[in-house]
């Protein structure tokens, strides 16, 4: 099998333009400055896909640190139709092929399934799903480009990559630390959303267990279970901002 930096660099280099999927709750940590320096001059949209799970405040917010992106909702398809301007826009008629690259789990099949307006693209919650490139034909000249998720070269953070979801719930190795992580960066979420007090994230995991019952012999709370449901309650967009 190719290495899936190799796909994504001969898609780089092949496409007119280049779609960076980011995720709305993490556009920063799937930011992707590598991939930007590899597409040099070429146009580059910014989307941040899974906008259903945050709050337009959230959004709004982003949008000044990423002044030209584009939020969409493919589960929800939302915003489609904009993105699909935004393309044909700097198209001008010409016929042109669309990158479309980002961290594993962004969303980057979902987002040519909707612009699509049916499944052409394989898609799966458990991280990277893609393996190779696929052509999708959305318009006449429009092609689109799926990709295998990358991170960039230097993107050693295990803790940070199963928080984004970037690395599987299954596989991650650590899934206390990463659970607890997310659980200091999204509390009230968290704590809402499993009924539980709010405190240390410790506390808050040991909680969890306990209120889930997830519990080892003796009625010691279950850490690492616990951890990893949590984990793939999130990734799954099951914890949110919304009501
Ligand atoms: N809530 C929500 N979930 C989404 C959205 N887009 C994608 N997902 C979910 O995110 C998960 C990953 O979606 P994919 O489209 O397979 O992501 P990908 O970037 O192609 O992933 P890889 O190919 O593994 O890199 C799936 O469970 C999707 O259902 C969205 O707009 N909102
Ligand atoms: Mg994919």
């Amino acid at each position: 099998m190719k290495n899936f930096w190799d796909i994504v660099n001969h898609v780089v280099k092949e496409a007119d333009i280049i779609l960076l999927v980011l995720d709305a709750r993490f556009p920063q940590q799937t930011d992707n400055p590598e991939l930007l320096e590899k597409a040099g001059e070429k146009d580059i949209i910014y989307v941040l896909n899974k906008s259903d799970l945050v709050t337009r405040e959230t959004l709004l917010k982003w949008k000044k640190k990423f002044p030209n992106c584009i939020y969409i909702s493919a589960k929800e398809h939302q915003g489609t139709t904009v993105l699909l301007h935004k393309i044909l826009e700097i198209a001008q008629g010409q016929k042109v092929s669309v990158g479309v690259v980002g961290y594993p789990n962004t969303g980057k099949s979902s987002v040519i399934n909707a612009l699509k307006g049916r499944k052409s693209a394989s898609t799966s919650p458990h991280s990277g799903h893609t393996k190779a490139k696929q052509l999708v034909k959305i318009t006449e000249n429009v092609y689109l480009m799926d990709t295998p998720g990358v991170l960039p070269y230097m993107e050693k953070d295990t803790v940070k990559l199963a928080m984004i979801g970037a690395t599987d719930f299954t596989k991650t190795k650590d899934p206390d630390l990463a659970a607890m992580e997310l659980i200091k960066n999204k509390k009230q979420m968290i704590c809402k959303y499993y009924d539980v007090k709010e405190g240390s994230p410790e506390k808050v995991l040991k909680n969890i267990a306990i209120r889930l019952k997830k519990l080892v012999k003796g009625g010691e709370p279950n850490i690492n279970e616990t951890a990893r449901l949590i984990l793939r309650d999130w990734q799954k967009g099951k914890i949110n901002q919304l009501p």
